[in-house]
Protein backbone atom coordinates (compact mmCIF):
# COMPACT_ATOMS: atom_id res chain seq x y z
CA UNK A 1 0.00 0.00 0.00
CA UNK A 2 2.85 2.71 0.67
CA UNK A 3 4.71 1.32 -1.65
CA UNK A 4 1.99 2.03 -4.23
CA UNK A 5 1.07 5.60 -2.99
CA UNK A 6 4.93 6.19 -3.22
CA UNK A 7 5.01 4.74 -7.05
CA UNK A 8 1.80 7.30 -7.68
CA UNK A 9 3.43 10.37 -5.69
CA UNK A 10 6.44 9.87 -8.45
CA UNK A 11 4.50 9.46 -11.41
CA UNK A 12 2.89 12.25 -10.28
CA UNK A 13 5.49 14.25 -9.88
CA UNK A 14 7.29 13.00 -13.48
CA UNK A 15 3.66 14.05 -14.95
CA UNK A 16 3.79 17.63 -13.70
CA UNK A 17 7.57 17.81 -14.88
CA UNK A 18 6.33 16.12 -18.12
CA UNK A 19 3.51 19.10 -18.06
CA UNK A 20 5.66 21.75 -17.54
CA UNK A 21 7.93 20.59 -19.91
CA UNK A 22 10.97 21.13 -17.87
CA UNK A 23 12.50 17.54 -17.06
CA UNK A 24 15.73 18.02 -19.03
CA UNK A 25 15.85 21.91 -19.60
CA UNK A 26 16.22 22.56 -16.02
CA UNK A 27 19.63 19.48 -16.02
CA UNK A 28 21.31 21.76 -18.80
CA UNK A 29 20.47 25.28 -17.31
CA UNK A 30 22.54 26.95 -14.81
CA UNK A 31 21.36 30.35 -12.80
CA UNK A 32 18.18 31.81 -11.70
CA UNK A 33 15.38 32.50 -14.31
CA UNK A 34 16.76 36.02 -14.56
CA UNK A 35 20.38 34.99 -15.64
CA UNK A 36 19.82 31.58 -17.15
CA UNK A 37 23.05 30.11 -19.06
CA UNK A 38 24.00 27.16 -21.13
CA UNK A 39 27.67 26.49 -20.89
CA UNK A 40 28.31 29.74 -19.25
CA UNK A 41 26.95 31.66 -22.43
CA UNK A 42 23.45 33.45 -21.57
CA UNK A 43 20.58 31.95 -23.39
CA UNK A 44 19.36 35.59 -24.49
CA UNK A 45 22.77 35.02 -26.43
CA UNK A 46 21.99 32.18 -27.12
CA UNK A 47 18.78 32.91 -29.10
CA UNK A 48 20.46 36.03 -30.81
CA UNK A 49 23.19 34.14 -32.41
CA UNK A 50 20.75 31.75 -33.79
CA UNK A 51 18.94 35.02 -35.56
CA UNK A 52 16.40 36.27 -33.32
CA UNK A 53 15.78 39.32 -32.89
CA UNK A 54 12.51 39.72 -30.68
CA UNK A 55 10.71 42.65 -30.14
CA UNK A 56 13.63 44.83 -31.81
CA UNK A 57 12.13 43.21 -35.87
CA UNK A 58 8.94 44.32 -34.98
CA UNK A 59 7.57 45.67 -38.15
CA UNK A 60 4.71 48.06 -38.25
CA UNK A 61 2.57 45.53 -40.24
CA UNK A 62 3.34 42.44 -37.67
CA UNK A 63 2.00 45.16 -35.15
CA UNK A 64 -1.02 45.86 -36.80
CA UNK A 65 -2.04 42.69 -37.25
CA UNK A 66 -1.04 41.41 -33.62
CA UNK A 67 -2.93 44.34 -32.33
CA UNK A 68 -6.04 43.23 -34.53
CA UNK A 69 -6.28 39.56 -33.59
CA UNK A 70 -5.57 40.59 -30.51
CA UNK A 71 -8.73 42.66 -30.11
CA UNK A 72 -11.12 41.17 -31.62
CA UNK A 73 -11.02 38.31 -28.82
CA UNK A 74 -10.70 40.95 -26.50
CA UNK A 75 -14.58 40.46 -26.43
CA UNK A 76 -14.73 43.72 -22.99
CA UNK A 77 -12.59 46.04 -24.56
CA UNK A 78 -10.75 46.46 -21.50
CA UNK A 79 -7.45 45.37 -23.12
CA UNK A 80 -6.84 41.93 -21.82
CA UNK A 81 -7.64 38.53 -22.77
CA UNK A 82 -9.30 36.49 -19.52
CA UNK A 83 -9.58 32.75 -19.78
CA UNK A 84 -12.83 33.06 -20.94
CA UNK A 85 -11.98 35.37 -23.99
CA UNK A 86 -9.44 33.53 -25.21
CA UNK A 87 -9.66 29.71 -24.27
CA UNK A 88 -13.42 29.19 -23.65
CA UNK A 89 -14.57 31.47 -26.73
CA UNK A 90 -11.85 31.13 -28.62
CA UNK A 91 -11.33 28.99 -32.24
CA UNK A 92 -7.26 28.63 -32.77
CA UNK A 93 -6.17 25.19 -32.56
CA UNK A 94 -7.56 23.02 -29.23
CA UNK A 95 -9.00 24.50 -26.11
CA UNK A 96 -5.81 22.65 -24.28
CA UNK A 97 -3.91 24.32 -26.53
CA UNK A 98 -5.07 27.88 -26.80
CA UNK A 99 -4.84 27.28 -22.56
CA UNK A 100 -0.84 26.34 -22.99
CA UNK A 101 -0.03 29.25 -24.90
CA UNK A 102 -2.66 31.24 -22.54
CA UNK A 103 -0.44 30.63 -20.00
CA UNK A 104 2.99 30.99 -21.45
CA UNK A 105 1.72 34.42 -22.39
CA UNK A 106 0.52 35.56 -19.22
CA UNK A 107 4.64 36.45 -18.09
CA UNK A 108 3.45 38.13 -14.86
CA UNK A 109 0.71 35.01 -13.95
CA UNK A 110 -2.02 37.14 -13.18
CA UNK A 111 -4.44 35.11 -14.81
CA UNK A 112 -5.69 37.68 -17.81
CA UNK A 113 -2.87 38.19 -20.60
CA UNK A 114 -2.60 42.17 -21.27
CA UNK A 115 -1.94 43.34 -25.47
CA UNK A 116 1.99 43.81 -24.47
CA UNK A 117 1.76 39.95 -23.27
CA UNK A 118 -0.11 38.80 -26.37
CA UNK A 119 2.05 40.60 -28.92
CA UNK A 120 5.17 39.51 -26.84
CA UNK A 121 4.77 36.06 -27.35
CA UNK A 122 3.39 36.30 -30.95
CA UNK A 123 6.60 38.08 -31.54
CA UNK A 124 8.67 35.44 -29.56
CA UNK A 125 6.64 32.09 -30.95
CA UNK A 126 6.40 33.28 -34.80
CA UNK A 127 9.63 33.83 -34.82
CA UNK A 128 11.25 30.98 -33.42
CA UNK A 129 8.87 28.96 -35.58
CA UNK A 130 10.63 30.53 -38.27
CA UNK A 131 14.28 30.11 -36.85
CA UNK A 132 13.61 26.32 -36.45
CA UNK A 133 11.47 25.19 -39.07
CA UNK A 134 14.21 26.44 -41.23
CA UNK A 135 16.37 23.83 -40.23
CA UNK A 136 13.87 21.31 -41.08
CA UNK A 137 16.20 19.82 -44.37
CA UNK A 138 14.06 16.87 -44.64
CA UNK A 139 10.69 18.75 -44.21
CA UNK A 140 9.17 16.37 -41.56
CA UNK A 141 7.85 19.18 -39.49
CA UNK A 142 10.05 18.13 -36.82
CA UNK A 143 14.11 18.89 -36.20
CA UNK A 144 16.20 16.22 -35.57
CA UNK A 145 19.25 16.65 -33.61
CA UNK A 146 21.53 16.48 -36.85
CA UNK A 147 19.92 18.94 -38.29
CA UNK A 148 20.05 21.06 -35.53
CA UNK A 149 23.10 20.77 -34.49
CA UNK A 150 24.58 21.06 -38.23
CA UNK A 151 22.84 24.46 -39.04
CA UNK A 152 23.41 25.59 -35.21
CA UNK A 153 27.52 25.07 -35.16
CA UNK A 154 28.23 27.93 -37.80
CA UNK A 155 26.02 30.38 -35.24
CA UNK A 156 27.17 29.55 -32.01
CA UNK A 157 31.04 28.83 -33.35
CA UNK A 158 30.92 25.47 -30.75
CA UNK A 159 29.27 22.03 -31.41
CA UNK A 160 29.17 21.55 -27.78
CA UNK A 161 27.17 24.21 -27.12
CA UNK A 162 25.09 23.05 -30.26
CA UNK A 163 24.49 20.03 -28.78
CA UNK A 164 23.80 21.50 -25.56
CA UNK A 165 21.28 24.05 -26.92
CA UNK A 166 19.42 20.95 -28.27
CA UNK A 167 19.51 18.76 -25.41
CA UNK A 168 17.89 21.67 -23.52
CA UNK A 169 14.78 22.25 -26.37
CA UNK A 170 14.61 18.22 -26.53
CA UNK A 171 12.57 17.80 -23.25
CA UNK A 172 11.45 14.13 -23.76
CA UNK A 173 15.11 13.31 -25.17
CA UNK A 174 14.12 11.15 -27.90
CA UNK A 175 16.63 13.21 -30.51
CA UNK A 176 13.61 15.76 -32.20
CA UNK A 177 12.04 18.51 -31.49
CA UNK A 178 8.60 19.45 -32.51
CA UNK A 179 6.67 22.87 -32.14
CA UNK A 180 5.13 23.03 -28.46
CA UNK A 181 7.89 21.01 -27.25
CA UNK A 182 11.33 23.47 -28.09
CA UNK A 183 8.40 26.40 -28.32
CA UNK A 184 7.97 26.11 -24.13
CA UNK A 185 12.29 26.44 -23.81
CA UNK A 186 12.85 28.83 -26.01
CA UNK A 187 10.10 30.77 -24.81
CA UNK A 188 11.10 30.83 -21.31
CA UNK A 189 14.99 31.85 -22.36
CA UNK A 190 13.15 35.02 -24.58
CA UNK A 191 11.40 36.39 -21.04
CA UNK A 192 14.37 35.71 -18.92
CA UNK A 193 15.69 39.22 -18.98
CA UNK A 194 15.08 42.03 -16.46
CA UNK A 195 12.91 43.76 -17.89
CA UNK A 196 8.91 43.56 -17.75
CA UNK A 197 6.80 42.69 -20.62
CA UNK A 198 5.27 46.46 -20.59
CA UNK A 199 8.42 47.99 -20.45
CA UNK A 200 9.63 45.69 -23.67
CA UNK A 201 6.89 46.49 -25.71
CA UNK A 202 6.57 50.06 -24.95
CA UNK A 203 10.14 50.78 -25.97
CA UNK A 204 9.39 49.08 -29.68
CA UNK A 205 5.60 50.47 -30.18
CA UNK A 206 6.08 54.42 -29.35
CA UNK A 207 2.46 55.36 -28.14
CA UNK A 208 0.89 57.11 -31.39
CA UNK A 209 -1.73 59.22 -28.94
CA UNK A 210 1.48 61.41 -27.37
CA UNK A 211 1.06 64.81 -29.19
CA UNK A 212 5.05 65.28 -30.96
CA UNK A 213 7.58 67.22 -28.67
CA UNK A 214 8.85 70.10 -30.34
CA UNK A 215 11.93 68.75 -30.99
CA UNK A 216 10.48 66.18 -33.04
CA UNK A 217 9.31 68.39 -34.98
CA UNK A 218 12.79 70.10 -35.71
CA UNK A 219 14.38 66.75 -36.38
CA UNK A 220 11.69 65.77 -39.18
CA UNK A 221 12.27 68.74 -41.03
CA UNK A 222 15.89 68.00 -40.54
CA UNK A 223 15.20 64.69 -42.63
CA UNK A 224 17.66 64.57 -45.73
CA UNK A 225 15.28 65.49 -48.45
CA UNK A 226 15.33 62.87 -51.82
CA1 LIG B 1 -0.82 38.84 -17.19
CA1 LIG C 1 13.35 17.11 -40.05
CA1 LIG D 1 11.67 15.67 -28.46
Amino acid sequence: MRLGLAISFVLQCAMGNLLLGETNASAQEIGSSKELKIRDTEVAVILQRLGAKMETGLTLEQQLNYTKVFRRFDRDGDLRHSKEEYIKNGRYLTPQSRLGIFNASDADKDGFVTQAEYILNRIITDEAKSIIQDMDDDNDGKIQAGEFIEHAIPKLNSETLARDVFAALDTNRDGEIVVPEYLRVWGRWARAGKMSVQERIEKVTPSTDKKPRPDDEESRHELPQP
